[in-house]
């Protein structure tokens, strides 16, 4: 293998995902600029040795210009990605829009946009076709790439049609969909206008994957009950036609993480830290800055457990890492501001002139620094309101093998079905409940705390994001050897 020469045909996997794993800054006329966006997804699939990876998706940059696009195509061929160009307009009404704006609040449960709704029943129209024509520009280029024998995975909410234009231009071709948030109950999906031709263009797929099982039984009565097919053991079957459907969640690359721990910056940062924070207990928040991530509802918890805690007071702090998205949507400018005047009243009300009960940060933090702070922190807090796994709380568990602190994890978040019986379960809506689970945490004795964090961290080191990657794909290509044997038969 060492040797590319000798090295044996591996199947290749086109990965499809509505963003490139790295991001583009235009240099000059022709020259582009590089960089890599390590998400949870782009970690998971680097680790995949068994594949010839390539990836199809957005570049994030608007490039009107054949010669910007030729360029940018070069410089990413030396990537492994291929990208597919989206105009403005279209990033417009399907990305912000249809995406954003209506499948990702919907899929957690925070319902259709409210305000002004028949302005967005109009509008929804378009954001729909926009999102089925980004759908079909997508297909296009992997139209274009697509060779004979190929593995085709396409992720997430962004492309829900996208398996059905796939299959249409080639019914052979092997195609999985993965969806990263969760699938909501059926009577939330239901609400959704195009409810019916979302469900049956991700049925065209050979496989589907949820990080849960509920979210795949949620999916599957979706389509018994909305487009009246049947469901089976394996998944649904359509007009004799099996979709498989089943539950792979995801881990994270832990090795990563605890080798970290292990080199002389990281453990320069810790040593800061602990200096830095001496003689308070550290709870931690690690989130991108939106709504589902339930900041608001944690910070209220926290001033509550201030407020019934005074002995409490200067012996504790919250770190408040949050790392602003979709600035431009006025839904998640107001959630800053909201975050802002509240972490404002709780540092007025609780800080001293020397300490203040919340440091929040609006940034993102580099890998190092991340793996410091949960190696020095004493209790994690994630209080999604919904979320499909959250890899925080992996991260956090993979870096606390000396410390062996206490994660109170939402029970709305995947990976409560998981981590369930090491953390703290809570309802992130019940700010008092959570207000005791901090109590509890900070109060718990270091056996009970060893226990609890020897339960987590045999999980997270034994379900990594390499064998969820290898365990969807050879779970798909099982899926097409499966139904081929049917068809014999
Ligand atoms: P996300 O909603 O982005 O992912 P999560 O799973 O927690 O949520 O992953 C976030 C990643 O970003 C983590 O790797 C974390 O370290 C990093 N991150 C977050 N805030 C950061 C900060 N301030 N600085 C640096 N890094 C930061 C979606 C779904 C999740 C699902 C994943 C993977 O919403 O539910 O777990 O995809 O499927």
């Amino acid at each position: 293998w060492e040797n590319p020469d000798v090295r044996p045909t591996r199947q290749r996997l086109l990965v499809v995902a509505n963003r490139l794993p790295v991001s583009a800054v235009r240099k000059g006329e022709d020259s582009w600029l590089l960089e890599i966006n390590a998400g949870g997804l782009v970690t998971a699939l680097l680790g995949v040795k068994e594949f010839e990876t390539r990836w199809i998706g957005w570049a994030g940059v608007n490039v009107p210009d054949e010669v910007g696009q030729k360029a940018l195509t070069k410089a990413l061929a030396e990537k492994r990605c291929i990208p597919v160009f989206l105009d403005e307009e279209i990033v417009h009404q399907y990305y912000n829009g249809y995406c954003n704006n209506i499948l990702w609040p919907l899929f957690h449960y925070l319902g259709l946009p409210q305000e002004d709704r028949l302005a967005t029943t109009r509008s929804f129209q378009s954001q729909f076709a926009a999102y089925k024509k980004a759908n079909q520009m997508f297909a296009d280029v992997v139209n274009k790439h697509y060779e004979e024998g190929d593995v085709v995975w396409c992720h997430d909410y962004h492309l829900m049609f996208l398996p059905k234009c796939l299959k249409e231009h080639n019914s052979k071709m092997k195609v999985g969909w993965f969806l990263h948030t969760p699938f909501p109950s059926s009577e939330i999906h239901k609400t959704l206008p195009s409810r019916s031709e979302l469900l049956d263009a991700v049925i065209a797929a050979d496989l589907v994957g949820f990080h849960t099982y509920d979210y795949a039984r949620h999916f599957v009565s979706a389509c018994t009950r909305i487009l009246g097919i049947e469901a089976t053991p394996e998944g649904v079957e359509d007009q004799g036609r099996l979709t498989r459907v089943a539950a792979f969640p995801i881990g994270i690359d832990s090795e990563r993480f605890i080798r970290a721990l292990g080199v002389p910056e990281v453990q320069k940062h810790v040593k800061e830290l602990k200096e830095r924070f001496a003689g308070r207990k550290v709870m931690l928040g690690v989130d991108r800055l939106d709504m589902i991530k339930g900041i608001p509802q944690k910070l209220l918890a926290f001033e509550q457990f201030l407020e019934e805690n005074p002995n409490w007071r200067d012996k504790v702090v919250l770190l408040q890492i949050a790392v602003p998205t979709r600035t431009d949507v006025p839904e998640y400018q107001k959630l800053s501001s909201q975050v802002h005047e509240i972490v404002g009243r709780i540092n007025g009300r609780f800080g001293t002139l020397t300490a203040v009960p919340i440091h929040h940060l609006d940034r993102s933090l580099d890998f190092q620094a991340l793996c410091a702070l949960y190696a020095v922190t004493d209790v994690a807090l994630v209080t999604s309101l919904r979320d499909g796994m959250n890899l925080v709380s992996y991260e956090f568990v993979a870096c606390q093998d000396s410390k062996k602190g206490v994660l109170i994890l939402s029970e709305f978040a995947g990976a409560a079905q998981s981590l369930g019986a090491g953390a703290i379960l809570v309802n992130p809506w019940n700010v008092t409940e959570v207000a005791a689970a901090i109590g509890q945490a900070l109060n718990m004795p270091a056996e009970e705390r060893e226990k609890r964090h020897r339960h987590n961290f045999e999980h997270v080191s034994s379900h990594t994001a390499q064998q969820w990657a290898e365990f969807f794909v050879s779970e798909l290509n099982d899926t097409i050897i499966e139904a081929q044997q049917r068809i014999r038969k």
